[in-house]
């Protein structure tokens, strides 16, 4: 850590002077557990098995973690790693055991900056339970060497079988589109209310505003927590037409004050659109991914629109995916200098670029972008 740290981040698109990137070692085709359906027969994974994901997708996805780092390294940006655990072991709490863990690749999961805090989230999954202990180096030494930070966890999450609801994945999977919306709409999925769960990539900063969405990773509860751990923001529950939402950085993107990056193909609810509409935001579709379904990297569990999840240096710079090229184009011809990132074999490890990462300082003070 060379530049003296400073935590503080209130949205996505302030200057950016220093960010965690996530590592892909180790990394796990994890272990059965409630919250998660993994199936790649054709790669030797059918559902119910598990293990490391393949030596050559570790390398290769290292390989393009490193090169971001670098690139933003040259920015000027101070770049911080977490430490992988040996994420084959199994875990336990006296409620549960787990046969392995996850990984240490999308920080965005697991830490929300606002402002000088920094919230370690309950995560959902129990093979994620351990991971925020990656970071745990990096955060004392953040609070060692900010004063003003504060640090700040969600209450632990207990994860027993109360938490989810059992035979969940073979009902909604066998359910048609429609439903499937009604059920996300009403975030009746996997998990239970039995206790506040949120994974922090379901939450968008904008100043004063908080948009948590409720997922297959956050529940009502978590919304919740959340709105009473931020008093002095608004925070505001939302949902999109995405029969699995699984973390808003890839649906609902920020650019700069006045605009915001929209999955069109995933509707905003309506009391959300007019929020930003009132306010003078314009909401931009975003360009139609350059990869389809049958074009991911294997073992990815993200949809194409992981083209979206990208990462903004400031309110004119935008990292995009290098082969993401009609999105760079569109955000071209917006004013924005586009940095073009070779990203893809990072998916299969949880996400793109913005999952990858999380902000822990950007200039900038609070703002009401919604007054
Ligand atoms: N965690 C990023 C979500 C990507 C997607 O919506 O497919």
């Amino acid at each position: 850590m060379n530049n003296p740290v400073r935590v503080n981040s209130w949205n996505s698109w302030d200057p950016l002077r220093r960010i965690i990137v996530g590592r892909a070692a180790g990394t796990m085709v994890q272990a059965p557990e409630p919250a998660v359906f993994r199936d790649w027969p054709q790669d030797g994974f059918p559902r119910g098995t598990y293990g490391p994901l393949p030596d050559d997708m570790v390398a290769a996805a290292e390989e393009q973690l490193d090169g971001f780092a670098a690139l933003l390294r040259g920015r000027g940006i101070a770049v911080d790693r977490p430490e992988p655990l040996d994420f084959s072991r199994r875990t336990e709490t006296p409620e549960w055991t787990q046969d392995t863990m996850f990984g240490c690749m999308p920080p965005r999961d697991v830490l929300l900056t606002v402002g000088s805090e920094i919230l370690e989230s309950t995560m959902s999954y129990r093979s994620r339970w351990f991971e925020y202990l990656c970071y745990r180096p990096l955060l004392e030494s953040y609070f060692h060497a900010d004063e003003a930070m504060r640090w700040e966890a969600a209450p632990k999450p207990r994860l027993t079988d109360a938490s989810f609801h059992a035979g969940f994945w073979d009902e909604f999977e066998a359910l048609g589109f429609d439903e499937q919306i009604q059920r996300v709409r009403a975030n009746d999925l996997c998990l239970t209310e039995a206790e506040p769960l949120f994974d922090a990539a379901d939450v968008c900063r904008m100043g004063k505003d908080l948009f948590v969405q409720l997922s297959l990773v956050t529940n009502r509860g978590g919304y919740r927590w959340i709105r009473q751990h931020f008093p002095e923001h608004r925070v505001h529950a939302v949902t999109f037409d995405n029969t699995h939402p699984l973390h808003i950085d890839a649906t609902w993107v920020p650019l700069r004050p006045g605009l915001v990056l929209h999955c069109g193909e995933r509707a905003a609810d309506p009391e959300m659109l007019g929020y930003f509409k009132t306010n003078d935001w314009e909401v931009l579709e975003a360009a139609a991914p350059r990869r389809t379904r049958d074009d991911l990297p294997k073992l990815c569990f993200c949809s194409p629109w992981l083209a979206m999840n990208i990462l903004s240096l400031d309110p004119n710079t935008v990292c995009v995916e290098e082969s993401e090229r009609d999105l760079a184009e569109q955000l071209s011809g917006r004013g924005f200098e586009v940095v073009p990132v070779p990203f893809w074999n990072v998916a299969p490890f949880g996400g793109g670029l913005h999952c990858a990462t999380v902000d822990i300082e950007r200039d900038g003070e609070l703002q009401d972008y919604f007054p």
